[in-house]
């Protein structure tokens, strides 16, 4: 099943210059590019983005390091590309990510972890529609 999702290069590989080499191993895992664009997020729209995580302890710091510089929102298509980028992005803390996933190999810790890729259809669809529609920013 062909499915689009969402992934998100986050400030810290902008800043470590990993635009490149992230969206590389996407495409060469036999993924395609629909859409990609750079900006840098409002704090008001950083937080509806995680709104489901605003009770959270982490919620404050994730924000603020989401909107502390440029990131790169990526709509990815390809065979069950929702779980497949997942797998390819691996734990949210980088200790607990497998070898050879985008994490293992960039993140610097649990908030600072390179990378956002949609949890579910559901996430893709709303996540997608968050960056690409109206787009006038
Ligand atoms: P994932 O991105 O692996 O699906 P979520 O959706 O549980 O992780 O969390 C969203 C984001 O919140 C993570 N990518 C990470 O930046 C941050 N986050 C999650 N858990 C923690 C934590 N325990 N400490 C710091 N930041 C966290």
């Amino acid at each position: 099943m062909t499915e689009q999702t969402l992934l998100i290069v986050k400030p810290d590989a902008v800043e470590k210059k990993l635009i490149g080499e992230i969206i590389r191993r996407v495409e060469n895992a036999g993924y395609e590019i629909k859409n990609i664009r750079m900006l840098t997020l409002e704090e008001q729209r950083a937080e509806a983005f995680y709104k489901i995580h605003q009770d959270k302890y982490f919620f404050k710091p994730l924000i603020d390091f989401m909107i502390s510089g440029p990131c790169v929102p990526v709509v990815v298509e390809g065979q069950y590309a929702i779980s497949g980028l997942r797998e390819m992005v691996g734990a949210t803390d980088p200790n607990e990510a497998a070898e050879g996933t985008i994490r293992k190999d960039f993140a610097t810790n649990g908030r600072r972890n390179a990378v956002h890729a949609s949890d579910s259809s559901e996430s893709a669809v709303r996540e997608i529609a968050f960056f690409f529609d109206n787009q006038s920013e």
